[in-house]
């Protein structure tokens, strides 16, 4: 929208001075590999929660790796690690969700920033027990009966990553990062990830997955600029970890 104000303006012949306070900024974007390949996964046994496993019509796989076409690697946390500190930046008022849904989070993995409100959903039509176990936020234990359909929390302070359990149904996984800025985004199906509009400057950009644990690497952005920054996880990143 910057962007484009600027490109119209100087259209118009009306010159850059007008908007010479805005900071265009620049994107990074990339690339989650699994170069092992899709790997067996687990069935879980929702059986042990009939209400859970009804809402299901196939054998419900885990989803701790999920990798897909060309080894695109999901549920990977992409965010700045390092390269804010001491800027500020408005939480965002729209709520995240977390859903439930067929006795699995939904997303799995997700990011907010501290003090944004996450909207905790159940439509399953079962007793959930939400319970994060962060190392430095406060610990809660949010019992979700069916007829509970909706409850807000909040997450205060950074921490990468929180996980998240269901003390009634011990497949259920989830993981939460908190940050005190919005650059963080987590890979979808494809693998891919975008963080826009970032002030120049130089940053260390970190991936995390909950079962290969974090990779960073450095990278300069600058304003208008686009950086590609890959990342690829594999089997022997277990040894490390
Ligand atoms: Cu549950």
């Amino acid at each position: 929208m910057i962007k484009q104000t600027i490109r119209v303006l100087g259209a118009l012949g009306l010159g850059l001075a007008l908007v010479s306070d805005v900071v265009a900024g620049g994107g990074i974007a990339g690339t989650v590999t699994f170069t092992d390949g899709p790997q067996k996964r687990r069935t879980l046994k929702l059986a042990a929660d009939p209400v859970c496993a009804s809402k299901h019509t196939e054998a419900v796989k885990s989803e701790a790796l999920l990798v897909g076409e060309g080894n695109a690697m999901q549920n990977v946390f992409v965010y700045v690690s390092k390269g804010l500190e001491g800027k500020t930046f408005d939480v965002p008022a729209e709520p995240a969700v977390l859903d439930q849904q067929g006795c699995l989070y939904a997303p799995r993995v997700m990011g907010v920033m501290a003090g944004q409100k996450i909207k905790i959903l159940n439509n399953d039509g079962t007793l959930h027990n939400v319970h994060p176990k962060p190392k430095i936020n406060k610990e809660f234990n949010l019992a979700m009966p069916k007829f509970m359909k909706v409850k807000e929390v909040s997450l205060d302070k950074p921490e990468v990553m929180i996980p998240v359990k269901c003390d009634v149904h011990p497949w259920m996984s989830g993981h939460i990062g908190v940050l005190t800025h919005p650059y963080h985004s987590v890979t979808g199906s494809v693998g891919t990830y975008n963080l826009a509009d970032l002030p120049a400057g130089s940053y260390t950009l970190t991936a995390w997955h909950e079962v290969f644990g974090s990779k960073s690497q450095d990278v300069t952005v600058s304003d208008g600029g686009s950086v590609t920054a890959d990342f690829a996880f594999a089997l022997a990143d277990l040894k490390k970890k």
